[in-house]
């Protein structure tokens, strides 16, 4: 039977811990659980067949410390082949006894040391190790490898190159996490993930360390960025120290209530770490053996996710602009050269920190100086620059050479600068994407050089997209170059690049970056042809470029750009930068200083009940609005949570608004929280039908969209016994009237927040005049007045419940009057 198809049709089960069995059985403190295979088989034979008793569908040997260092500690090194051996042995043996398939998974845990420049080790010795111990077990006929409890990925990297290398069974790579969401050496969960899908291993997870509870935490949301099929082996809960024992408080019915929210996620495959038992298993598998295993989105969007070890950087459509600094160069820097030349990297690292600084998302690594060896230069550089900077990195060589060492030393997922059509380069190159998961910038050219049309362009572009099928490398590997030329040396050539890109996303879906600089040269005033350019370029869909990211004013178009194609919905990053800033190229006077802002977030506390009301319309919080009211209505009536809370709060960012802390964007969705809250309201405030007094007619006046005061009338009349038409917004005196004769309105009521629209009222009075009819009117809004309504004729409320009032006067003084 074949996991993977196996894996498709449900949930998969794995064992529990081995070593706490392994302690019920008699397995002494310090005593090495591996040295049971040849001493004690029997027992680890008995404790695999309570597992494939209790239902697991896979087995993991009892190898965890199987590897030469572990055993080394036990003096039992030259035993490995052995050991594992008769581990696999033992497997086969339990299997035996059932008549069902039941896989057997070569565990193996980390050799405790870490690689160079953080250890000891190399990267050769630290793949030998786990050559080694993968052979052994592949060889013994294990059925897959189970990388478990790894805590740096630079180490499970290694580990899963040598298992490919070593065995063609399929992999597992699972990483443990501390509570706060990192590995040991400080790996985010979808980083460590998307280096290991990259790599191509068959299942990704994690295993140990916490509870199914904190465990599902920590997953949640990861489906929607990794593919790979995903396995989760909990711990019993967070170990407790009791008496001086480790002890797991957590029940097998806990484990498995604990275990829905994961399931809910989608997972393929299931199994228990320290703490575990058969029993857990057995309960396990009864509950969900027949959910839905996870699926494997089928539709593959463009984006690509490079990942340092620490950080990822997603380039897409709907991200931001993605800022590749371009200044590890010998021929960008003069101190870059002397750095290679003298095998230092301090101007490096001095370089890679300001580009960071300066907001550059990726970093481009080019060590290419004539006369020095560049294979040996990244040799140097590579493992150093990823402990040093967060950022991932983009390999520019070449050298194909130069451009493989670089890769397999790199313990992150990168971005290689560049691919192109040549054949030769082609055959070198996408191997090495397959091999080390890395993307690749691809210049649309080929052997007879560069096309002077879009569509050759694309031509060439689909040669590269149809040879890349042939290694299982799909679009969303590339990243389109938009082969910038001088402009001064051909005039044509810009406009190419600009439609290339524009048809490599709509005919190919896909991304694309540039090197800008090239544009301008020869000409004076580089920087605005650059950033001319780069605007003409981001028009039409470029997603990242090569560049200098201390350029202030390539930065500036950047991030206004972002809001210009909605990679900065509502401006959030933009306003955050920016709004201590009025005029980029004058002055920055008379602007709000960033301490104000401060000031005023601080004035929003979030403590209480009440608090967490105003503060969802203040800060927008949309989603949050109707749980927060859903609480609210147990305490307080609807009109009270409008009047104390929610309008209090749509006034204050009014305010914030007027001081130029809040910006349009922020306006908005504080007024569609606040919309969607009256919506939720609205039938707590229709609770009481009353008796039938007068027909009502409202609006707010044409020119004006704001009706949260205009609806909040309407609702407070309609709860007091009015029928109400209300119109909507933006309505014209005309249809205003036309309705209110056709619905025989006894009153009309009109709602104006701009001292603009204000004057609306006024000219409908004079048109009801015009067309001589005679139906009371009154207005209200926050620009109105009794002034104003007194110079117009109309009456005045200035809030809801007063218009109500005002409403029953207005029809008590007609029907004296009749
Ligand atoms: C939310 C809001 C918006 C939202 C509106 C969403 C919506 N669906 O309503 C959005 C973001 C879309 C918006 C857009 C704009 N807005 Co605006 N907006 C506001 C804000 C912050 C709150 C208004 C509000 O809802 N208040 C809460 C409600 C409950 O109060 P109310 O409307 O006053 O209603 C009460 C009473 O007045 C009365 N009442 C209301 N109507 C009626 C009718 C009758 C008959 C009666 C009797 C009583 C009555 O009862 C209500 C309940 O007690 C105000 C600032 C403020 N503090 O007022 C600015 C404000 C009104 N907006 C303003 C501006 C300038 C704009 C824009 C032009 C912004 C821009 N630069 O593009 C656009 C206008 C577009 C247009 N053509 O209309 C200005 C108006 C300035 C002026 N004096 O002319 C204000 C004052 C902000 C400011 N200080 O600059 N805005």
């Amino acid at each position: 039977m074949d996991l993977h198809k196996l894996t498709d049709e449900r949930i998969v089960f794995l064992d529990g811990a081995m070593g706490t069995m392994l302690q019920r059985k008699g397995l002494k403190a310090g005593e090495s659980p591996e040295s049971w295979n040849l001493v004690h088989q029997d027992k680890i034979i008995e404790v695999h067949k309570e597992y494939i008793e209790a239902g697991s569908d896979i087995v993991n040997t009892n190898t965890f410390g199987g590897n030469t260092l572990k055993l080394k500690e036990y003096n039992l090194q030259d035993k490995l082949e052995e050991i594992n051996g008769k581990a696999v042995e033992a497997a086969k043996k339990a299997r035996d006894f059932f008549k069902r398939d039941v896989f057997i998974s070569g565990s193996i845990g980390p050799t405790g040391e870490f690689v160079k420049p953080v250890g000891n080790i190399s990267f050769d010795e630290m793949y030998e190790i786990y050559y080694r111990q993968v052979k052994a077990l592949g060889n013994a006929g294990a059925d897959l490898i189970n990388f478990e409890t790894m805590v740096d990925i630079g180490e499970l990297r290694i580990a899963v190159l040598a298992a490919k290398d070593a065995v063609k069974i399929p992999i597992f790579a699972n990483l443990t996490f501390n509570e706060d969401g990192r590995t040991l050496t400080g790996s985010d969960v979808f980083s460590a993930f998307n280096i290991l899908e990259g790599l191509g291993v068959d299942f990704i997870g994690t295993n140990c360390g916490m509870g199914p509870d904190e465990m599902g935490r920590m997953i949640n949301g990861i489906n929607q960025l990794i593919d790979t099929k995903i396995v989760v082996q909990a711990n019993a809960g967070i170990p407790k120290l009791i008496d001086g024992k480790t002890v797991f408080t957590c029940s097998p019915h806990d484990y498995v209530k604990q275990l829905e929210k994961i399931v809910e996620e989608g997972v393929n495959i299931i199994g228990g770490c320290c703490g575990t038992t058969p029993e857990f298993i057995k309960m396990v598998k009864e509950k969900f053996k027949d959910s839905l295993p996870k699926k494997i989105r089928q539709e593959k969007k463009s984006r690509i996710k490079l990942s340092s070890t620490t950080g990822t950087f997603m380039i897409s459509r709907e991200t931001p602009f993605c800022k590749i600094g371009e200044k590890i160069n010998p021929s960008a820097l003069k101190k870059i050269a002397d750095d290679i030349r003298l095998e230092s990297q301090s101007n490096m690292k001095e370089t890679a920190r300001k580009q960071e600084e300066a907001g550059a998302h990726v970093l481009d690594i080019n060590l290419g100086l004539g006369g020095s060896d560049e294979t040996k230069s990244f040799q140097r550089v590579i493992p150093e620059m990823s402990s040093f900077t967060k950022l991932p990195l983009c390999i520019d060589t070449t050298d194909p050479k130069a451009l493989e060492e670089a890769l397999r030393l790199y313990p992150g997922r990168a971005l290689i600068n560049s691919i192109s059509a040549e054949k030769e380069r082609m055959e070198k190159i996408l191997p090495l994407m397959k091999k080390y998961g890395a993307y690749a910038v691809f210049l649309p050219l080929d052997e007879k050089g560069i096309p002077e049309t879009a569509e050759e362009r694309i031509k060439v572009i689909k040669k590269v997209l149809n040879e890349a099928e042939k290694y299982g490398l799909g679009k969303e590997r590339f990243l389109v170059d938009a082969l910038v030329m001088t402009v001064s040396a051909n005039p044509k050539l810009a406009k190419v690049s600009v439609e290339t890109i524009r048809l490599a996303y709509e005919e190919l879906g896909l991304l694309s970056t540039c090197g800008l600089s090239n544009i301008s040269f020869g000409l004076p005033g580089r920087n605005a042809v650059n950033a001319s350019f780069l605007s003409m370029l981001m028009g039409a869909g470029l997603d990242s470029a090569i560049l200098n990211p201390e350029d202030e004013l390539l930065s500036i178009m950047i991030d206004a750009g972002n809001v210009l194609y909605e990679r900065d919905i509502h401006a959030i990053s933009y306003i955050k930068k920016y709004q201590q800033v009025k005029n980029f190229f004058k002055d920055n006077q008379g602007a709000q200083t960033a301490n104000t802002v401060l000031q005023e977030q601080k004035k929003v506390k979030n403590e209480t009940l009440e608090d967490k009301i105003y503060a969802a319309v203040v800060e927008g919080s949309k989603e949050e609005i109707t749980g927060l009211l859903a609480e609210g209505i147990k305490k307080y009536n609807a009109q009270e949570l409008l009047n104390r809370f929610m309008i209090p709060a749509i006034t204050y960012v009014g305010d914030l608004y007027d001081k130029k802390v809040y910006y349009l964007p922020q306006l908005m969705l504080s007024a569609e929280t606040m919309k969607k809250g009256t919506e939720y309201l609205e039938p707590y405030l229709k609770q009481e039908t009353r008796k039938f007094i007068a027909t009502i007619i409202i609006a707010t006046v044409k020119g004006d969209i704001h009706d949260i005061g205009k609806n909040i009338v309407s609702i407070m009349l309609e709860n007091n016994g009015f029928k109400v038409i209300d119109l909507g917004k933006d309505v014209s005196k005309e249809i205003v009237l036309e309705k209110a004769l056709e619905h025989k309105a006894d009153i009309i009521c009109l709602s104006a927040l701009m001292t603009t629209t204000m004057v609306e009222m006024g000219h409908f009075k004079e048109y009801m005049k015009a067309q001589r009819k005679e139906i009371p009117l009154m207005i209200g809004g926050a620009v109105v007045n009794q002034d104003y309504a007194a110079s117009i004729g109309a009456y005045f409320s200035k809030d809801a419940v007063e218009a109500v009032e005002r409403a029953k006067q207005i029809i008590g003084s007609i029907n004296k009057k009749g």
